[in-house]
This record gives structure tokens, C-alpha cells and sequence, in this order.
């Protein structure tokens, strides 16, 4: 069950953090709006919601999920695999401290909070253009410690692994069609989205209830079939900056 999660607000320069979307300049009255949309619901599943400040200098860093990671015993500082996006971590550390005792991935270690996936307490881990073996090895022996398993998987397209797979209850993952007969994840029972619909893979799983991005009618048709309680959110700003629901907030 999660009880918190750490949000922080979109600041006037979100536009110009890293994006390949091409989907046009998002716009920022729209973006706090549907910011404030997605904080209201977490709080309504019951989560004690702390809304950081927006972080002048650093447009990405309302994508709190990307430079930390939130256990039940641990907190863990990433090490962001963008250049861009370094410094963010610095940032969130005094914050997550406040909450779980702190490690930290170290050089040359590279690892983005959007390639790990928590199914209870097994971790997949992506590799990808972000995070690299040494930071998947060095979250993977962090999370050992404390009794989680963990595999290392390979992410052949989109930004992050949960752009593609996301766990929706169960033994079940919400993956697009490039990871169906992904290897590593063979012993999960999977619902693939179509091709189209790739972005609405981003679904978030909070205390049984699903979160899922406002627009995409087959995946919805898909999940209707798991008989959860399900909240569509807007998102068309965040997604014009390649980011989602789950990057959104750290959720404990
Ligand atoms: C970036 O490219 O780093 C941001 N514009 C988007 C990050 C999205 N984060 C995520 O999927 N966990």
C-alpha cells in the first residue's frame, strides 16, 4: 500500500526541458492545470501528497521520479543518464531523507527512476539510453539488501522502460507490441497495446486503482478487463515533453 508520494510542481521553463515528441510547445497554464489534476488524485486514493516548488534552471525536474526512488525501507538518489537532467538528484536528496535512509548511485553508474519497475518485490530494471548495467547492478545489489529481487532488462525503443511496460495487478504488465515476446518477461501474463496507443502503456497502478492517460480507447478497453476501478487523467502536456504518469511522482 502506498500512504505518500513526493510531487513537484511544473516551473514557467518546463517547454524547454529534453523532448523528441514533436508535438508542438506545450503550454503552461494547461500543463499546472493538469498538474494539479493528477495531485488531487492522489490525494483522493488516500496518499499524503508533498508538492515541491518549481526548480528554476532545471525545466525536467517535475518529473520528480526520474532522480530518486522510493522504497518501503529505502530511499536511493539516481544518477540522471541525461546530462541535462544532472543536479536534480542533488536537489531531491534532503527531501527523500526526510523520509527513508539514504544510498546513492554512484559514477559510472547512470540510472533514471522511469527504467525501474516494481512488481511487489521483484525490480525489473531497463537498460536503456538512460541507465546503463552499472547503475542496474548497482540499484540491483541496493535492493538485494533489503530482500527485493531484480533482472536487468533490455529497452530497444522509447525513452524510458515504463514508456513501454507497466504492471497493472496481478502477474499482469500493460507492454507495447516491442516488448511482447521480450524474454525477461516471460513468466508475466501481458496486454499488449497497440501501436498508437503506445503512450497509454504509461497506466499507473495505485493501491488497485488504476491511473490511466485520457484519449486512448483500446488500451482502456484492454484494462476494463481487469474488473479495477480505473481514473482517466489528461495528459497531452506532459506528453509533449515525452513524459507521464508514473514520472509524474515518487509514490511510498
Ligand atoms: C526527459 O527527457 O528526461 C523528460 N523530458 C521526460 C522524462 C520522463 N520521465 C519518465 O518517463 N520517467
Amino acid at each position: 500500500m502506498f500512504t505518500h508520494a513526493i510531487c513537484r510542481k511544473p516551473g514557467p521553463d518546463f517547454a524547454d526541458g529534453i523532448t523528441t515528441a514533436g508535438l508542438g510547445r506545450p503550454d503552461f497554464d494547461r500543463m499546472l492545470t493538469m498538474h494539479a489534476a493528477y495531485v488531487e488524485t492522489l490525494q483522493k486514493l488516500g496518499l499524503q501528497v508533498e508538492v515541491l516548488e518549481a526548480l528554476p534552471g532545471h525545466p525536467d525536474a517535475y518529473f520528480v521520479e526520474d532522480a530518486a526512488i522510493m522504497t518501503a525501507e529505502v530511499g536511493i538518489v539516481t544518477r540522471p543518464g541525461a546530462k541535462a537532467r544532472r543536479g536534480e538528484e542533488v536537489i531531491m536528496e534532503p527531501v527523500i531523507a526526510k523520509y527513508r535512509p539514504l544510498k546513492r548511485i554512484e559514477d559510472p553508474g547512470t540510472l533514471d527512476g522511469g527504467d525501474v519497475l516494481f512488481v511487489d518485490r521483484h525490480a525489473l530494471i531497463g537498460i536503456s539510453e538512460r541507465t546503463n548495467e552499472s547503475g542496474a547492478c548497482q540499484l540491483g545489489r541496493i535492493l538485494e539488501a533489503f530482500g527485493y529481487t531484480w533482472r536487468a532488462v533490455e529497452v530497444p525503443d522509447g525513452l524510458h522502460f515504463k514508456s513501454s511496460v507497466n504492471w497493472v495487478g496481478g502477474n499482469t504488465l500493460l507492454v507495447s507490441p516491442s516488448f511482447a515476446g521480450a524474454p525477461e518477461l516471460q513468466s508475466y501474463q501481458k496486454l499488449v497495446v497497440p501501436e498508437e496507443e503506445v503512450y497509454a502503456t504509461n497506466t499507473l497502478l495505485i493501491n488497485n486503482t488504476l491511473i490511466t492517460p485520457k484519449g486512448f480507447p483500446k488500451t482502456r478497453e484492454l484494462i476494463d478487463g481487469l474488473n479495477l476501478p480505473i481514473l482517466e487523467l489528461d495528459c497531452t502536456e506532459p506528453m509533449k515533453m515525452d513524459g507521464g504518469l508514473t514520472c509524474l511522482s515518487l509514490r511510498f
